[in-house]
């Protein structure tokens, strides 16, 4: 997993691997490189501070980050990092992933950190997947032939709506 190493995907805590898992999954489906790490920017900011400021020199083109509650480890990743920063707001049981999505989203100007849905760990890494493919045209081929197959399996379901109508839709097919 270690060769060839263009994303770096990293979370506040193991707890927030389900989403972030997501991520993960995608670029192993397009064959992109990663390395995912669990760092806490509250917990161990030493650690956190060297992760990122080595981010560029280890060949990680974006960041993926993911947090939870006073989530800072996206913007200080912004703020470390040169290159793109994908924020991926988690879920909380206190505040809904609300406290989440501000703490990311609400970055001051001139440090963008770009902030997908709550728990939008898929979305994350296909907006990874599309910075990568701007300069790679093998990546936007493949990443081309994904939205076809998206497309495909909608048309397919509303194919079958149209065959068996919404009575029989749940039915084993
Ligand atoms: C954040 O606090 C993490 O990103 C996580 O979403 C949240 C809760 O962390 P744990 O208490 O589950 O370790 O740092």
């Amino acid at each position: 997993m270690e060769n060839n190493v263009k994303v770096g995907i990293v979370m506040g805590s193991d707890s927030d691997m389900p989403v972030m898992s997501k991520a993960a999954e995608i670029l192993d489906e397009f064959g992109i490189g990663y390395e995912m790490h669990i760092i806490s920017a509250h917990r161990e900011p030493d650690i956190f501070f060297d992760w990122a400021k080595g981010a560029k020199e280890r060949g990680i083109r974006v960041i993926i980050a993911g947090a939870g509650m006073a989530a800072h480890l996206p913007g200080m990743c912004a703020a470390l990092f040169p290159l793109p920063v994908i924020g991926i707001p988690m879920h909380t049981t206190s505040l809904g992933g609300r406290d989440s999505l501000y703490s990311i989203v609400q970055m001051p100007s001139g440090v963008p950190v770009a902030t997908v849905a709550i728990g939008g760990g898929k979305n994350a890494g296909l907006l990874a997947v599309k910075i990568l493919a701007v300069s790679d045209d093998a990546l936007l081929a493949k990443l081309e032939q994904y939205i076809a197959e998206q497309k495909e399996s909608v048309e397919k379901k509303d194919a079958r709506l149209q065959k068996v109508g919404y009575q029989h839709y749940a039915d084993k097919q």
